[in-house]
């Protein structure tokens, strides 16, 4: 029934709420969001980073409002609305995550910008944001995507894989754990030595494309019965030093301000996400790990 996920809590708890009251006027940039959503949140780490001015509109899409379908068609968050450009065209919409980092990575790392318009103070204030993307290595900015959609391809559907299988059929939620496991390892395999990040000491887009789901990690302890199965320190066997390293990781994304800061209470994640966990979510993402389609 459609009002399995319509029936979600209309608003962010805990620090995201807090969050939300500083950004509820209109600025530069206008992102559409769900509180418990990890595409959004991959989003909204990215703004807070770069400090860029934003409003945060709550959308249910799971009610696909005619008002927010013309701003996202495909009827998902995240969407952000992006601000008018020197020559009076309008806001435009543009959505999915992935593009929508790497936008707001490029739009607003331009120290150049010397605006006029009522959103100046906003560019002038992201003048000297960082760049999650590395912008004078082509090469790494081409692993830094490979490994982007690694993430988006394989360790996303291996997570909600891992979150939706049934429980009472302990081998099929062995190997789903396993999978889920070895696709998180490949990726820590590619991590820098010089720690804690991706790309060493800079966090980058990689490592907020991942940290939404590494701060949901707690939900597969909560539903599945020997959690998410990362082998405990010196238990790691020949992938020892693999976890070792992944620990390191996820220790410094747990406690980046940015990802703590755009997190809700933890008791609201496990009511939510008990649709993932009984297999009963109607989201697309449920619908495609259910039926084994693409994700949307
Ligand atoms: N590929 C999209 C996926 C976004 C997505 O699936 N968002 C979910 C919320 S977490 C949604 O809007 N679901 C609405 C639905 O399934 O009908 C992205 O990266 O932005």
């Amino acid at each position: 029934m459609a009002s399995v996920d319509t029936s979600i809590p209309e608003h962010a708890t805990g620090a995201a709420a807090g969050l939300i009251s500083q950004h509820s006027a209109e600025p530069a940039v206008t992102l559409y969001g769900s509180w418990f959503c990890p595409f959004v949140q991959r989003v909204w780490i990215i703004l807070e980073e770069k400090k860029i001015p934003y409003q945060y509109v709550e959308i249910n899409p799971y009610r696909k409002d005619p008002s927010f379908l013309a701003i996202n068609p495909r009827g998902l968050v995240p969407a952000l609305a992006v601000p008018p450009d020197d020559h009076g065209n309008p806001r435009k919409p543009l959505y999915d995550s992935t593009v929508i980092a790497e936008y707001l990575d490029e739009a607003f790392a331009d120290t150049t910008t010397n605006t006029t318009t009522e959103y100046g103070a906003a560019t002038a204030a992201a003048a000297a944001a960082p760049r999650f993307l590395p912008a004078d290595d082509p090469y790494e900015r081409a692993r830094c995507r490979l490994w982007i959609d690694h993430i988006n391809t394989r360790i996303v559907p291996a997570f909600y894989k891992f979150l939706q299988q049934d429980p009472s059929d302990a081998s099929a939620l062995a190997e789903a754990r396993a999978h889920f496991l070895e696709q998180l390892r490949l990726l820590v395999r590619e991590m820098d030595d010089t720690l804690p990040y991706f790309l060493g000491e800079e966090f980058s887009l990689v490592d907020a494309m991942l940290a939404p789901w590494a701060v949901r990690l707690f939900l597969l302890d909560h539903y599945k019965p020997g959690g998410v199965g990362v082998p405990a320190p010196e238990h790691g066997g020949e992938n020892e030093q693999d976890w070792v390293r992944w620990r390191v990781w996820f220790d410094a994304v747990h406690e980046r301000r940015s990802v703590r800061g755009t997190m809700s209470d933890a008791a609201a994640y496990v009511e939510v996400y008990k649709r993932y966990a009984d297999n009963t979510t109607h989201s697309l993402v449920g619908q495609a790990t259910r039926m084994g389609g693409r994700m949307p």
